[in-house]
């Protein structure tokens, strides 16, 4: 019977390369085959997911469906003890069944400490400090804690949006610190998720993924796993360009929102409806604007393409004017609320929405919450705030909308959220009206 290193050989043609190297490829091509039918999703595989956010907690109860035995890992004894009784700390459809679905089958367990398993999942914030400079210390704080436990045989992977090169110099250096041969005993890769808050569980199995192994071995692993769970392609590179592709995904989302945005500040000083304007450029079969807004937030676009600007600050001129133009943007919203406030004698503002865009909960890196929280500081009238998806706000007492248009003399929508748009316009009669987001216009 063939053994394995006989099968690899038999099916390549004998390469010139040394005898060392040419030995260690053979290993890591049987490491490969070894391992390639076990990375399925299924009761056999056992997976820990460190970050139990927006991208870990779905993914983790998601295989928990799939069948896997997974251990959610997490920093926060409360979110720990929240998923232990099936239940949830964000707001996302369906995910509130599907954790609980798992957490019941005994299928997901949260815990503050990583355990042995066979495939790691790495799904921590990687914010920016104050010089716009990326903060890895959670991705470091993560490899570091699962190093220990990594067995031989396992595969890990990085899903958190980082710079090129951190897959390289962070993860794989830390089990490689531990004893561990990158792409023989241990499988390094790196896979960003490109999940839309709100369409989360959807995205996760639909959407194409990229795959970038620290080496091929790596690579052909990591790919074995996402195509177990995933029905969208999924593509192998290797890491630095897979940590280049979502970097590129999320500055190309940016620099076209900064185009909207400063059209619509164009048109605004221009006197024409920056709205039909977009309508009409968008019937060129070759033109798509995308929509104007009071700035962009969350926690991606307008964190990501920093990075790219961190690791090349001379090249990367375009990717910095956008996040430039985008930053602007509150700032010019405030100055028009300012102006329509010094009209009338006690302004009183409806403020609609919080959230750094519609139909979700999450307030990270709001233009809404900044343009709120500047109009209180500045004392630029009465506010009354609505936002449908919070029921509190440590700062701003929540009004319902109903309530805020009949008082206010002022609407500033923020945010297009489902209830707003059913908002007849008799409602906004005899008010000025600020429309960051073109609801009404
Ligand atoms: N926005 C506009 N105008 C638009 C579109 C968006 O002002 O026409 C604003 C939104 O209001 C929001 C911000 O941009 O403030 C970002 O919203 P988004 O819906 O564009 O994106 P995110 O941050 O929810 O998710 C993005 C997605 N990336 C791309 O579309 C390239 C998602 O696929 C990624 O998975 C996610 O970033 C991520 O986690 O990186």
């Amino acid at each position: 019977m063939a053994t394995v290193t006989d099968t690899v050989n038999a099916a390549e043609p004998r390469s010139a390369l040394p005898a060392e190297l040419e030995k260690s490829q053979v290993r890591k091509r049987a490491a490969l085959m070894r391992r390639r039918a076990s990375f399925r999703a299924g009761p056999e595989l056992r997976v820990c997911v460190v970050g139990l956010g927006y991208i870990g907690l779905p993914t983790a109860s998601l295989l928990g469906t799939k069948g896997c035995q997974v251990t959610g890992v997490d920093v926060s004894s409360e979110v720990v003890a929240t998923i232990n009784e099936g239940r949830i700390h964000i707001e996302e459809p369906d995910l509130d069944l599907m954790v609980k679905s798992a957490v019941q089958a005994g299928k997901l367990r949260a815990s503050t400490t990583p355990v042995e398993a066979d495939v790691y999942i790495l799904a921590v914030p990687t914010p920016i400090a104050a010089d716009k400079q990326p903060d890895l210390s959670m991705v470091q704080a993560a490899a570091r804690s699962i190093a220990p436990v990594v067995g031989k045989g396992a595969l890990v992977i990085l899903e958190s949006t980082s710079p090129v090169g951190t897959t390289e110099t962070i993860v794989a250096r830390e089990l490689a610190a531990a004893g561990l041969v990158i792409g023989e005993d241990v499988f390094v890769a790196y896979c960003p998720e490109r999940v839309l808050p709100g369409r989360i569980l959807t995205e996760l199995v639909e959407n194409d993924r990229v795959v970038g192994g620290v080496g091929d071995t790596s690579t052909e692993v990591a790919l074995e796993f996402y195509q177990s769970f995933v029905r969208g392609e999924v593509v192998g590179v290797d890491s630095r360009t897979a940590e280049m592709v979502k970097l590129a995904e999320n500055s190309f989302r940016d620099v076209n929102i900064a185009y909207a945005n400063e059209l619509s500040m164009v048109c605004a000083r221009a006197g024409v409806s920056v709205w039909e304007v977009i309508r009409i450029a968008n019937r060129h079969p070759r033109v798509k604007i995308l929509q104007p807004g009071p700035g962009v937030g969350g926690h991606c676009i307008a964190v990501d393409p920093w990075f790219i600007v961190a690791s090349d600050p001379q090249g990367a001129k375009l990717i910095r004017a956008a996040r430039e133009v985008n930053d602007a943007k509150p700032h010019w919203v405030i100055e028009r609320v300012k102006q329509c406030a010094a009209k009338v004698r006690e302004p009183v503002i409806a403020c609609l929405g919080l959230t750094f865009k519609a139909d979700v909960d999450d307030l990270r890196e709001s233009p809404a919450l900044d343009i709120v929280k500047e109009l209180a500081r500045e004392r630029v009238g009465e506010l009354l705030v609505v936002e449908p998806h919070l029921l509190f706000h440590p700062e701003f007492e929540l009004v319902p909308v109903e309530e805020a248009l009949s008082r206010a003399n002022i609407v500033l929508v923020l945010v297009d959220h489902k209830p707003f748009k059913r908002i007849r316009r008799e409602a906004l009669h005899e008010k000025l009206l600020i429309d960051t987001r073109g609801l009404f216009l």
